[in-house]
Parts: structure tokens; sequence; C-alpha cells
């Protein structure tokens, strides 16, 4: 006769219907009745060596595959080191649940071990953020975390599960959603509104549509592609904390500040776009907007008053569709189309001619620029992105297919994490991750995660021995006199990863960078190229006068 299954076991197989391929955990008291109902379930379980790694890893997933991630975490201290990375997802827009085990209901307010006020730590860096009150409730708990996860603007939602919960007894009965209970709710924008939108947009000189981080995924960004096609109004997408800044776009700030009317496609207008003030605007742009939340369209009303002319309620994924449909191209709009796509891919032509002026160590465009050939070589390649200074001329010099940067929450340290669920998720492209020596050291011990799990990547460190953008703003607002603290050694982290089991090369010359990344990708481990690097500022592009045609439109 069968054991009745246990909340533990209603928990797995909720997970099993919303098709859930992969959890990032890592194990404690309070889940591991979780841990046990896994066996022979067929998802398989990546158990890493910090909370905040699940996270991330989970985050990666989701922005990789368009599937929800999820996380599985102990409770007390393994939710409160899981809880900074959710930050990270949360502005990254990134659909992941953070199921963390917790004390017993049954000995809550008497002291139980681990005992914490979970759901409330977790809700500012959450959509939605609860504890699960009895086994009846977990399925149509979890099918709701993961349906809001997926909703409106995506992002993390964390739910508690109380020991109790997962080793009561279900009964027989217990019913597990459908598959379709996990779908998300969407949002599509009112009958007409799409129509208005594109009307507006294309009644401007030099109008530009703007989409948020949730669009930058890979199928978001050939979405946001299509709809620049159909309408032939330039879509640019943002997910950096740099914002107009941002160097991967180029001299786009130029094109902003000309621009007559803007749709703000689920982007925030925070602090990204200078909260849509001149300079980084003109002082009389129109503003359009599509969001998801209310309170994101009243935050614009505040920012731009009544030139915020057109505000419609809806998500942007669904806006696209609609948008697309209604689209007419306009000819006439074909100079200003062209003019932002040039100013987004200009790059400094002094940048060909970049050389280190340090013997031993190369210039970050030296360092970088050889590894698109890699990205280049597979039609699923994944680029990651970390770091201060060298993420932004790593952003700044390579594209790939798949993308994932530590994005507006500007937070550092989960580019290993990024890789090794990017490994999870397509198990044969090239994972390229450039990371900063401080941003690397955040993580380290996640290389033995990708050794035990054979999960292969390579890793490019761009080590200048410092925490460089800390250094940079020394420099820059107290002058060279006053540094302190911000360096470091210049460590073999190549050493590092060969003592961990991996493959790791020092590179120290130009032309010793891709015949180092061949034997490194040709190991089949995981691998570190631990480069050495001139720490150079990030890097901020301009065509200036004369050399686009932004001064036309000024
Ligand atoms: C979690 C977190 N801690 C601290 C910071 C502040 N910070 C941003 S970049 C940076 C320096 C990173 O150093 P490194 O990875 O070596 O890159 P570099 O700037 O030297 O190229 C620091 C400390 C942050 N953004 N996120
Ligand atoms: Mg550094």
């Amino acid at each position: 006769m069968n054991a009745p299954p246990r909340g533990a076991d209603v928990l797995v197989q909720t997970l099993q219907s919303a098709g859930v391929r992969c959890i990032f955990s890592l194990s404690g008291n309070h889940i591991m009745p979780v841990y046990d109902a896994l066996n022979g379930s067929g998802i398989r379980l990546i158990h890493t060596r910090h909370e905040a790694a699940t996270v991330h890893m989970a985050d990666a997933w989701a922005r990789l595959t368009g599937e929800v991630g999820i996380a599985l975490v102990t409770g007390g201290p393994g939710h409160a080191n899981a809880v900074s990375a959710l930050y990270t997802a949360l502005m990254a827009e990134a659909p992941l649940v953070l199921l963390s085990g917790h004390a017993p209901n049954n000995q809550l307010g008497r002291g139980a071990f681990q005992e914490m006020r979970q759901a409330e730590m977790a809700a500012p860096v959450c959509k939605a953020s609860w504890t699960c009150a009895s086994t009846a409730a977990l399925a149509g708990d979890l099918a709701r975390a993961i349906r809001l996860a997926r909703s409106g603007r995506p992002g993390p939602v964390h739910l508690s599960l109380p020991s109790d919960v997962l080793e009561g007894l279900a009964g027989a009965e217990a019913a597990v959603p459908a598959p379709g209970d996990f779908s998300p709710v969407a949002m599509p924008p009112a009958a007409g509104s799409a129509a208005s939108l594109l009307s507006m947009l294309q009644q401007a000189k030099r109008p530009l549509i703007l989409a948020g981080p949730a669009c930058m995924t890979r199928s978001g960004r050939a979405a946001l592609a299509a709809l620049e096609a159909a309408c032939g109004i330039p879509v640019v997408g943002m997910e950096s904390p740099r914002g107009v800044g941002d160097p991967a776009l180029g001299a786009f700030s130029e094109m902003l500040a000309a621009a007559d009317t803007v749709l703000l496609l689920g982007k925030r207008l925070d602090f990204t776009l200078k909260f849509g003030q001149a300079p980084a605007f003109r002082a009389d742009t129109q503003w359009l907007q599509v969001d998801a939340d209310a309170e994101e369209i009243e935050r614009s009303r505040r920012a731009v008053g009544e030139r915020l002319r057109l505000a419609v309620q809806a998500d942007a994924a669904s806006t696209i569709a609609a948008l697309r449909e209604a689209a007419r191209a306009q000819p006439a709009q074909a100079g200003w189309l062209a003019d932002v796509r040039r100013a987004i891919a200009f790059r400094p032509p002094a940048w060909d001619e970049a050389r280190s002026g340090t013997a031993g160590t190369l210039h970050p465009v030296q360092a970088l620029r050889p590894l698109q050939a890699l990205l280049d070589s597979h039609p699923d390649a994944v680029f990651v992105c970390d770091g201060g200074e060298i993420g932004q001329w790593a952003q700044a010099c390579l594209s790939a297919p798949h993308r994932v940067i530590n994005g507006v929450a500007g937070s550092i340290g989960a580019g290993l994490s990024f890789a090794l669920a990017a490994r999870c998720a397509l198990p044969d492209a090239p994972v390229v991750a450039v990371m900063g020596d401080g941003t690397f050291g955040f993580h380290l011990a996640e290389i033995d995660t990708a050794m035990r799990y054979g999960l292969p990547t390579l890793t490019v460190v761009g080590n200048d021995a410092r925490w460089n953008a800390e250094y940079q703003i020394q420099l820059k607002d107290y002058g060279a006199e006053r540094l302190i603290g911000c360096e470091l050694r210049p460590m073999r982290y190549d050493l590092v990863t060969a003592g961990f089991g991996g493959h790791g090369e020092l590179v120290t010359r130009a032309e010793d960078l891709m015949p180092a990344a061949q034997r490194a990708l040709a190991s089949g481990l995981p691998a570190c190229l631990n480069v050495m690097l001139e720490g150079e500022a990030a890097p901020t592009v301009r065509m200036g006068p004369g050399v686009g045609a932004a001064g036309g439109h000024a």
C-alpha cells in the first residue's frame, strides 16, 4: 500500500504539473521532506553553495527559458541569505518563486528553531510574499505564486513553507492544479488604445518606444525588433542601471535628447531615464505610457505632469502584440529610425587602436572584442555580464543571442550563478561570462557546483586588482590624493579555479587570449581566464557634432 502523500509530495507534484524541470536549492532541516519527495520526480536538483546563488540561478533560468525559475532554501538564515538576491530579479523583472522552509506553524511564537518573520523580510523585494497556512492550501498557494510571478510586470514571489505543512498528510483526494492554472493572466490594452498610441507616435517627428527589462530576453528582443519593423518607429529596450548612459546603447543618449514623443512600454520613468527631465530629454517631450502597475503610471504623472498624454494599464507583452497588429510602417520616419540605429551601433573609432600602456596587462577592449567570435559561433550562445567598469566595457563590446546582465538593480556578484543556470538551460551553447575580479569573489564556491553537476562555462575575469568602479568615483569626486580602500590584490583566480578541479589560465598578453579561450572551451571543464587588465574608467560613448546625425535633430 502506498503511503498517503505528504505536503512535500503535493508540492513536488504541483511543480511537475507546472512543467518545472530544474530547481536550484541549498538544503536545510525544514525542507528535507521536499528533497525526499524529489526522488524519482524527474525534476533536476542543483544543490548550490550559497542561498543567494540559488536565487540568481532561478533568475537566469527564468530569463533564458521563459519558464518560471524555482529556488528552494531552508528557513531562517537560509532564507535571509536568499533575500538579497531577490532584488536583482525584481529589477530585472524575472519571474521566479523563492520557496523557503519555515518553522512549523504549530510552534510559532514559542521560540521555534530558526523562527523568523520571513514573509515580511522578503516583501519589499517581491511582488508578493506570504506563509502557507496549511497542507490543504499548499498546491493552490504554489500555483498562485507561479501565476503572480509571470503576470503583469513579471518578478519574484516568495512563499514560506512551514515544516509541519510539508510533513502533514495531504489526504488522498489532494488536488494538484492543472497546467493551465500556472499561466500568466494577460492584461491586454483596452480596445482601441494601441491604435491611439500609434497614431500619437506617428504624428511625432522623432518618436521613440522604450521597453523595460522584461522585454530584454531573447524572445522579448525579437518581439521588439518585429514591432520596430512593423511600425518604423525605433523600439529600444533598456535594462542597465547606467540608463541613458548605458555604453551598450552607444550614443543613444544623443537621440533621447532629441526625441519629441516617447512611449514607455513597461519601462519605468525612474533614475535610469533621469526621471524624464532635461537635459536628458527635451523639456517639452510628450510622454505616453503602457504599464501593468497603476503606481508606475502615477509616478510618471508626478514626474512629468500634463506631458503624460496617454497612459494605458496593460502588460508589455500583450501590448506589443496589439501594437504589431495595429501598426502601419510610416516611410516618413525612416530617416529618424536609421539615425537612432546608427547612434546605438556607434563606438568610438579610437577603440580599434586601444592598447594597454602597462606591460603585462590588456586594455579592456583588447580583452573583450576577440570574444565576440565565440558568441557568434552558435545560435544559442549566452553572454553573461557582471562587474563594475569591466562590465560596462563588456556590454559595449559584446552581443549575443542570449544576454544576461546584473541589470537595473546594479547589484554585482551574480555572474557565476547566472552562467551555471545558463549551462543548465542550454546544454550545448557556449556560455561566456565576463566579470570583474571583485565581483568574481562573491560566489567563487559555485565553481564547485559547476564541477559536481558537470556545468562547463567560460568565465573571463577582467582583473585590474581593484574595485575599479568605486576607485573611479574616488578619483573623480575626491581626487587622487584621497584614494582609500579600493585596492585588491592581483589574485590568481585561474589557480583558484584549478584548485576546484576546473581549467584556469592566466592571460597577460593580448595574443594569448583566444588560444587560452579555445583551450578552456576544449577542456570541457568550468574554466576561468584570469586576464590582467589596465583598470580603465567605464566608457562614455558620444558621437559628438559632425560624426552622427544627432546634431540635426536637436
Ligand atoms: C552587491 C553590491 N555591492 C557593492 C556594489 C558597489 N560596486 C559596484 S561596482 C563595484 C566594483 C566592482 O569591482 P570589479 O568586479 O573588480 O569590477 P571593476 O569595477 O574593477 O571593473 C562595487 C563595489 C554593488 N553594485 N553591488
Ligand atoms: Mg576590478
